[in-house]
C-alpha cells in the first residue's frame, strides 16, 4: 500500500453532498480540459473535445477519486484514471448515439457528435478517446507503482470489452423489438452496459493504492449495487422526466417497446428496488466508518437524482 494522506473524515451530518459534487465536478472539468490538446488534425480533436466537454455529471471520475481517497490515496494520483474513465464513458455515448446503434440526435443537452461532425468523424472520435484513455492512465499517473497501473489497465479493458460495455450493448441490440425478455437478460444488459464501467471506476480508485483484495471485493459489491440502482433510476427518468431536465431524448424506451425495470415491476416497485440496492451498497461500506460518508452520499444521490 502506498503511504498517503489519511482520508478526509466527515462526521455524520456534516457532509454537504451538493458542495462536494460541485467542487469535484470543477476539478474534473479542469483536468479534462487540459487532457486533450487542440492540434492538427483539428477536426478530430474538436470532435473529441466536443463530447468530452459537453457536461455530464462526471459520476465515474468522482467515484474513482472518492474511492482512492477512502483507501488512503490522493486526488492527484487518481486524476489521470478519473479522466480516462470519463473518456471511455464519452466514447460509449458517442458510439451508442450513432444511427447504427440507438440513433439519437441529442445528448448532454446538445446535438450528438455525429449530428455535428458526421458519422465517420464520430466513430473516429470515439476510437480516439478510447485509445487515448489507456495511454493517458499510463503516461500521466504519478507516484503509483507500474504493477498497480497494469492491474488498472487490465480492469479498464475488461470493463469495455465483450466482458463489459460491448457485451451488454450486443445483447441490448439483439433484444430490440423483444419487449418480453426476462429479468435475467435485463440484468445482464445493464450490469454490462452500465454496471461494468461504474464498477471499474470504484475498483480502479482502490487499485491505485494497492488496496487489499477483500477491500476491492467489498467496493466492487458496493459498485454493482449502485450500478443497478443507477440503471433502474435511468429507466424511471425516461418515463417521468423531460428532455430539458435530462439533456437527452426521453420516452425512447416506451416508444421502442423496450423491456425496462418499470415495465417489468411498475414504477413503485422499481423505486423501492433502487432504494433497497442503495441501502445494501451503503451497508457494505459501514466498516470504514465516517471516511465512507462521501461514497455513501453518492449512493443516495443515485436514487434522488432528477437527471
Ligand atoms: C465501441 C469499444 C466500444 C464500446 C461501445 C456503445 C457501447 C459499446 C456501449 C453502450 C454503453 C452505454 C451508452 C451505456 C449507457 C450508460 C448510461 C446509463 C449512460 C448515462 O450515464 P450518465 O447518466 O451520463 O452518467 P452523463 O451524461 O451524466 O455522464
Amino acid at each position: 500500500m502506498i503511504s498517503a494522506d489519511p482520508p478526509q473524515v466527515h462526521p455524520a451530518g456534516t457532509f454537504d453532498l451538493k458542495a462536494y459534487l460541485k467542487e469535484r465536478q470543477a476539478l474534473v472539468e479542469a483536468a479534462l480540459e487540459a487532457s486533450i490538446p487542440v492540434a492538427y488534425p483539428e477536426k478530430i480533436y474538436d470532435a473529441m473535445r466536443y463530447s468530452l466537454m459537453a457536461g455530464g455529471k462526471r459520476l465515474r471520475p468522482i467515484l474513482c477519486l472518492a474511492t482512492c481517497e477512502l483507501m488512503g490515496g490522493t486526488v492527484e494520483m487518481a486524476m489521470p484514471t478519473a479522466c480516462a474513465l470519463e473518456m471511455i464513458h464519452t466514447m460509449s455515448l458517442i458510439h451508442d448515439d450513432l444511427p447504427a446503434m440507438d440513433n439519437d440526435d441529442y445528448r448532454r443537452g446538445k446535438p450528438t457528435n455525429h449530428k455535428v461532425y458526421g458519422e465517420d468523424i464520430a466513430i473516429l472520435a470515439g476510437d480516439g478517446l478510447l485509445a487515448y484513455a489507456f495511454e493517458y492512465v499510463v503516461e500521466q499517473t504519478k507516484n503509483v507503482p507500474a504493477e498497480y497501473l497494469l492491474k488498472i489497465v487490465a480492469r479498464l479493458g475488461h470493463a469495455v470489452a465483450a466482458t463489459g460495455l460491448v457485451g451488454g450493448q450486443v445483447v441490448d441490440l439483439e433484444c430490440e423489438g423483444q419487449p418480453d425478455i426476462g429479468l435475467e437478460t435485463l440484468h445482464f444488459i445493464h450490469s454490462h452496459k452500465t454496471g461494468a464501467l461504474l464498477e471499474a471506476s470504484v475498483v480502479s480508485g482502490a487499485l491505485l493504492t494497492g488496496a487489499h483484495e477483500s477491500d476491492v471485493a467489498r467496493l466492487s459489491r458496493y459498485a454493482a449495487n449502485i450500478g443497478l440502482a443507477f440503471q433502474i433510476v435511468d429507466d424511471i427518468l425516461d418515463i417521468t422526466s423531460t428532455r430539458d431536465v435530462l439533456g437527452k431524448t426521453v420516452g425512447k424506451d416506451v416508444a421502442a417497446q423496450k423491456m425496462t425495470y418499470p415495465r417489468l415491476w411498475g414504477l413503485e416497485k422499481s423505486r423501492q428496488e433502487a432504494e433497497r440496492l442503495v441501502a445494501e451498497a451503503k451497508a457494505e461500506l459501514a466498516v470504514y466508518g465516517a471516511a465512507a460518508v462521501p461514497l455513501q452520499a453518492i449512493a443516495d444521490y443515485i436514487t434522488s437524482r432528477s437527471h
